[in-house]
């Protein structure tokens, strides 16, 4: 199995970030969480670690706002310019805004702090240095792998972080800038329909939006309830597509606390709308944050349960590309991984 990914990931490395309730604690999105996944696969033999392709930024702009990207891409820049006259606040900090844009339409203002709070759904984007790099490499590797599937590959994993899913048409949220799995999704929708499955434990809220109103990519996600989890404002039952997308987008809120056996009837009837749907390929975004013991979901998905779901999917036949999503327990997180891998291909 072909499994992309590069270092580059370490140059976004936030030092902590807000709890919800206040408290500030060691960002848990951090570069150990890919650490932990590597050296379990550096043992396997079916694990064939790739480095990725550059791409330009063409397919990103396919899926997000030109203004955003280029927020991404300058907003530290800009920050460590515009930080020195809110003394302590600024220097070398992470730019974090304490000012959010409630609802649409909002002024873009010119400040930086201000367009922080205009693209910033929430306190767990903290933009750094390395942010943008980072995340540009994320994208390789999500890119990388669609391209390898166009080559004949029937499955490739995008190991990346910083995540995506969370990551809307012109917004950041939930450790996610670039959604890595809807620009691998819209790169292979032009070669034929695409199904992108999220199982990530928190809603795929930027894919929703993303896909919404496109009938050629039909989007799942299978997720906690956003009545009482994050990212709270998608991720309900009832959206389920916009004009041409009406009908393809299709969300299973799942209350805490579900086992195995209902986390995997779920998914059946998740892969009976991806049979109907018939599609060319498959994107999956792989949170590993279902498992039991992950400190942000609320789930009892057990390390059986985990080769179990793969297989279900697998069993779709269809070319794949897996793109990494959640999965904070660094500890089970690389055991997590490979179970899930290594049933898919055996
Ligand atoms: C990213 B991914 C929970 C606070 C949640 C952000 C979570 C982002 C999850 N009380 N903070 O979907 O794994
Ligand atoms: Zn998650």
């Amino acid at each position: 199995m072909k499994i992309f990914y590069s270092n580059t990931h370490q140059k976004h490395n936030p030092h902590f970030e807000v709890l919800d309730g206040g408290q500030r604690v060691p960002y848990l999105e951090n570069p150990e969480r890919m650490e932990s996944i590597l050296s379990v696969l550096s043992r396997k033999k079916w694990a064939e670690i790739t480095h990725p392709s550059e791409f330009n930024a063409d397919p990103i702009l396919a899926v997000h706002d030109p203004q955003y990207v280029h927020f991404i891409a300058t907003a530290w820049d800009e920050w460590q310019e515009e930080a020195s006259p809110h003394g302590s606040a600024g220097g070398a900090s992470i730019l974090l805004p304490a000012t959010f844009a409630l609802r649409h339409p909002a002024r873009r203002p010119r400040s930086v702090l201000g367009r922080a709070g205009y693209y910033m759904m929430d306190l767990s984007v903290p933009i750094v240095e390395g942010t943008y790099t980072a995340a540009r490499s994320a994208v390789n590797c999500a890119l990388s792998a669609a391209e390898a599937v166009l080559a004949g590959e029937r499955i490739a994993f995008a190991l990346a972080r910083p995540p995506g899913h969370h990551a809307g048409r012109d917004y950041c949220a939930g450790y996610c800038y670039f959604n890595n799995a809807a620009i691998a999704a819209h790169h292979l929708s032009a070669r034929g329909g695409v199904a992108l499955l999220d199982i990530d434990y928190h809603a795929g809220n930027g894919s929703q939006d993303i896909f919404y109103e496109r009938g050629d990519v039909l989007s799942l996600s299978i997720h906690a309830d956003p009545a009482s989890e994050y990212p709270y404002f998608a991720g309900y039952a009832d959206q389920r597509g916009a004009g041409a997308g009406l009908g393809f987008h299709h969300n299973f809120p799942l209350p805490a606390g579900i086992d195995d056996a209902t986390y995997l009837s779920t998914l059946e009837a998740a892969l009976d709308v991806i049979r109907r749907f018939s599609p060319s390929f498959l994107v999956i975004s792989a949170g590993m944050d279902i498992y039991e013991a992950d400190p942000l979901g609320r789930f009892q998905i057990s390390r059986a349960g985990i080769p179990r779901i793969a297989r279900q999917i697998a069993a779709l036949d269809l070319p794949t590309v897996l793109v990494m999503e959640g999965g904070y327990n660094n500890h089970a997180l690389g055991d997590n991984l490979a179970a899930f891998l290594e049933a898919w291909i055996s």
